[in-house]
């Protein structure tokens, strides 16, 4: 495991830092082990109350100072992290694939997505733009702005354990913002190993201690951050069930929350689609990274003419995929996070079975040579009806539904028809559906593709979704505007003080 030595991942790691500084913690540890192997990887230290303070504190007093460098000079320094980011993408590639179980190609692709969004937060430290407006009022300006909101709480997944931190803290970094980010328990490695390679350009550049903090830990760690009022936005990524508790506690103090919660995406298939692309698209949609995506395709709603047709395309396409050890080539399907996720699995499809779910493809778990750790299972697939309990609920695994549909508008129906609203496509070349089903009458998503499968979002575009997803936007396009404060702006550049709305307070 040679990248690991080159991360400087040490079999005790530490978990706490400050930017380029780390702190001791509690005794208590958290084992990081891998579900490709089973293997331990390291343990590492987790934040105690104590060091938390000591790292809020830091990242206050960083905030003082931090909100006075120009935005370019700190997009400078997020363009160098991109830099050293790129220098390490082979290894952090591994990690992520090693520690979390996707496929090595996804780990890299992951990486692609931290140097893509470095390139857009630099660009992007030039720009951070208000709106001007004409006042009702002679000789006054008026103009909004926007300033930095101070520290940012990041709770991140262990589905995507590098690139949804760098989302947050490249685009909060150039705002002006400080941010102090809690990986998920189960991926606290690639944290450390992200802390370790950024410190490097905090160092050189004498960025002020506490711009970028790391604290490792569970539940305890994210509730310290949610109800601490010097916090100022949280962002989390996570369940819907974690969303809602966030939000309350959040919600309470009047703090901003940014929520990216859970996803039951579907692509329609319509009789007019090109059912070869629609094939690729529902098979990496669904089967890719084990179906451990918020964007991961769920349901596949197919036109009745192309059902029976596109089922068995479907169905040999499955026998095609390699599942296996992650790290090697040609594998298309690794291992699942843990074996609490492939419990849930199992009870998923037992549920499903119950529910009068018919599987075409059937499920289960692997065993003997490489599947030692337990945590590898087969995609499968099940033809179920949109009402099923199971079926209006997210289970994160490779578990695909088949529904059959009659009209375009019952296929957006059922599209829209559950509680979640992350992602959605329809695959058609039929410009009258396509446009239906992004208009207003269409999907109620927060990401609506045509002829383009569920997942793999460009960063360039605002990334998130409704109703149960939550409603947050991170990433590309508009979406810095939520670790920003707006203020409006109004001066008087005459001797006279007409008041607004034309009223008269002489005396
Ligand atoms: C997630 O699953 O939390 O669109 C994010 C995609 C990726 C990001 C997914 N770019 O699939």
């Amino acid at each position: 495991m040679d990248f690991l030595k080159r991360l400087n991942i040490n079999a005790d790691s530490k978990g706490i830092s400050t930017g380029t500084k780390w702190l001791t913690g509690s005794r208590n540890k958290i084992q990081s082990s891998s579900p490709v192997d089973g293997k331990q990887i390291a343990s590492v230290t987790i934040c105690d109350k104590k060091s938390y303070d000591v790292v809020i504190d830091t990242a206050q007093k960083a905030f003082l100072e931090w909100r006075l460098w120009p935005a370019p000079k700190r997009g400078e320094i997020v363009r160098q992290i991109g830099n050293e980011l790129r220098k390490n993408k082979n290894d952090l590639g591994k990690l992520v694939s090693y520690e979390m179980g996707k496929s090595l190609q996804e780990g890299m692709g992951e990486v692609q997505e931290m140097l893509d969004i470095c390139d857009f937060a630099v660009g992007l430290s030039r720009q951070l733009y208000g709106l001007t407006m004409h006042s009702e009022r002679p000789g006054h300006r008026m103009y909004e702005q926007y300033h930095p909101l101070g520290i940012v709480g990041i709770i991140s997944a262990f589905n995507f354990p590098v690139a949804v931190w760098s989302w947050n803290s490249m685009i909060a970094m150039v705002c002006g913002d400080v941010c102090v980010w809690k990986p998920s328990e189960k991926v606290p490695l690639c944290g450390v190993a992200c802390q370790q390679i950024i410190s490097k350009v905090f160092k050189e550049n004498k960025v002020p201690e506490g711009v970028c903090n790391l604290i490792t830990g569970a539940r305890e760690q994210g509730e310290w951050m949610t109800e601490d009022k010097r916090v100022a936005l949280i962002s989390a990524t996570g369940s819907t069930r974690m969303g809602k508790a966030i939000s309350v506690v959040v919600g309470a103090r009047l703090g901003k929350c940014l929520l990216e919660l859970g996803g039951n995406n579907a692509i329609i298939i319509s009789e007019n689609a090109d059912l070869d692309i629609a094939l690729v698209g529902s098979l990496f949609g669904a089967a890719g990274t084990a179906g451990q995506r918020c964007t991961t395709t769920r349901r596949l709603i197919i036109h009745e003419a192309v059902y029976e047709t596109f089922k068995k395309k479907l169905v040999a396409a499955y026998k095609q995929l390699k599942i296996g050890d992650p790290l090697q080539p040609g594998i298309h399907v690794g291992p699942l996070i843990d074996k609490d996720a492939v419990q849930l699995y199992l009870d998923s499809i037992e549920a499903c079975k119950k529910q009068g779910g018919k599987f075409v493809v059937p499920g289960g778990t692997l065993t003997g040579k490489g599947f030692e750790s337990g945590c590898y299972v087969k995609p499968c697939i099940a033809e179920v009806t949109n009402d099923m309990e199971i079926v209006q609920h997210e289970t994160f695994a490779p578990i695909l539904y088949l529904i059959k549909y009659t009209t375009i508008e019952e296929a957006i129906a059922l599209q829209n028809n559950v509680p979640q609203g992350l992602s959605s496509s329809i695959f058609t070349l039929n410009i009258r559906e396509a446009e239906l089903f992004l208009s207003q009458a269409g999907s109620d998503c927060g990401i609506a593709n045509v002829n383009i499968g569920t997942s793999g979002a460009e960063i360039g575009g605002a990334f998130g979704g409704e109703k149960e997803t939550g409603g947050g936007r991170e990433s590309g396009s508009d979406a810095w505007k939520a670790y920003m404060r707006r203020q409006t702006n109004t001066i008087n550049y005459t001797d006279k003080l007409p008041l607004a709305q034309g009223i008269k307070f002489t005396v």
